[in-house]
């Protein structure tokens, strides 16, 4: 395909609740989108349109303290590096993508919602939906929600009682130092043994925290996630061998080589497969190969995101590793007015998009009235 230009678009959406973690507390997105225009090549096929849009979207947050990228950064790297880089390709497709923004290091998160746009409009131009092009084996996934650190834990209690009521099939609690076991024993004995309970740490705790962490182990909790620093390998494989719950990681695992290493190295029996933060759908893809190769399960994390990489992210879900409830709750989660048709539970699972590419678009009324900004960048 040609690419004939990237539209840069700014939206700001307001959360449902604030939503608070061990590295800060958001109450809105400013969200970049990408909108690819390509044509796409003679040889797709008779019927092919002349013309062809696909949607990506950059999962970095405001600032840059879940990983390096934040909103900002992001659309500078596109703008400057990624989209021109683009250019000088022969034979453009979503595959190509990536290694010809190798040479430029890092930005993965900007790198994934770059592949992504030309991955929706390369496979809406040949009619397939991005689930069969990932290998899904699924029509519907099972649904966990993300909990946030609370004032206090009887408003702990009620947030998770309205999640089990909506149907939620895994509970997953934002912890820190000073909110971790209690809260997770009110959880276990106002809720019971039969809730899968996870918890997820961002990064929050040292190695010194091992024995504190070990007491977790009372409350058979599905996995921590990603206690100790996302550089700490050694440290993740050392928890591991004090602490009972299986350890899973997230910040850590930036490719499918990180996850191959971690475990390799015994830093996580599970891991958590963000598209955003390995580079894209493609390589998000490859981790879980590598994981099922291992015989480590997988499940999909998230980032808050809008309809868009919500459709994306349920798709990479029904792939055959992904046996545990991912953080793809219903759009009604995170947002009053979602910019896609919503997302919403059903039975404690979410419906697999079934058209071409990721399967959904923005509905354009919705879109104008939170769009900040749009910035048209030729293809060359
Ligand atoms: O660590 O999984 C995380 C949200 C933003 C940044 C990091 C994380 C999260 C979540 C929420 O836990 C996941 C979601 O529901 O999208
Ligand atoms: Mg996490």
């Amino acid at each position: 395909m040609k690419l004939m230009g990237i539209e840069l678009r700014r939206i700001s959406l307001p959360l449902v609740a604030p939503f608070r973690t061990s590295f800060g507390t958001e109450t809105r997105r400013d969200i970049l989108l990408l909108r690819a225009v390509v044509k796409p090549d003679a040889t797709t096929g008779a019927g092919a349109p002349d013309e062809a849009e696909g949607w990506g979207e950059c999962v970095a947050m405001s600032d840059p303290r879940y990983s390096s990228e934040y909103v900002d950064g992001c659309a500078d790297v596109l703008r400057r590096f990624l989209i021109p880089a683009l250019s000088t390709v022969e034979h453009l497709s979503a595959r190509a993508v990536a290694p010809a923004l190798a040479g430029i290091k890092g930005h993965r998160m900007a790198k994934a919602a770059l592949e992504m746009a030309l991955l929706d409009a390369e496979l809406r131009a040949l009619g397939v939906p991005l689930a069969r092009e990932l290998g899904a084996v699924r029509d519907r996934v099972p649904c966990g929600v993300s909990v946030g650190i609370m004032d206090s834990v009887p408003e702990l209690l009620d947030a998770v009682a309205r999640y089990l009521d909506a149907g939620y099939l895994r509970i997953k609690l934002k912890i820190e130092p000073g909110w971790d076991v209690e809260p997770v024993r009110a959880v276990r004995e106002r809720f019971g043994d039969g809730v899968l309970l996870q918890v997820d740490a961002n990064t929050a705790y040292t190695r010194a925290d091992a024995r504190h962490l070990a007491r977790l182990d009372a409350y058979d909790l599905l996995l921590i996630e990603q206690p100790l620093d996302e550089e700490d390998l050694l440290g993740h494989a050392a928890l591991a061998r004090t602490v009972q719950t299986p350890i899973c990681l997230d910040e850590s695992i930036v490719s499918a080589r990180a996850a191959a290493d971690a475990i390799a190295l015994g830093a996580c029996a599970i891991v958590n497969v963000k598209p955003g933060r390995v580079g894209g759908y493609l390589e998000a893809r490859r981790v879980h190969d590598v994981c099922a190769a291992n015989g480590v399960p997988v499940w999909c994390g998230g980032m808050l995101e809008t309809g868009l990489g919500r459709a994306a992210n349920v798709a990479l879900a029904a792939l055959p590793g992904f046996t545990l409830p991912g953080d793809t709750s219903a759009s009604a989660r995170y947002y009053h007015t979602d910019i896609t048709e919503p997302f919403v539970l059903q039975d404690g699972h979410l419906a697999v998009p079934a058209g071409p590419g990721i399967g959904v678009a923005p509905i354009p009324e919705i879109l104008d009235e939170v769009t900040t900004s749009t910035e048209w960048i030729p293809g060359r």
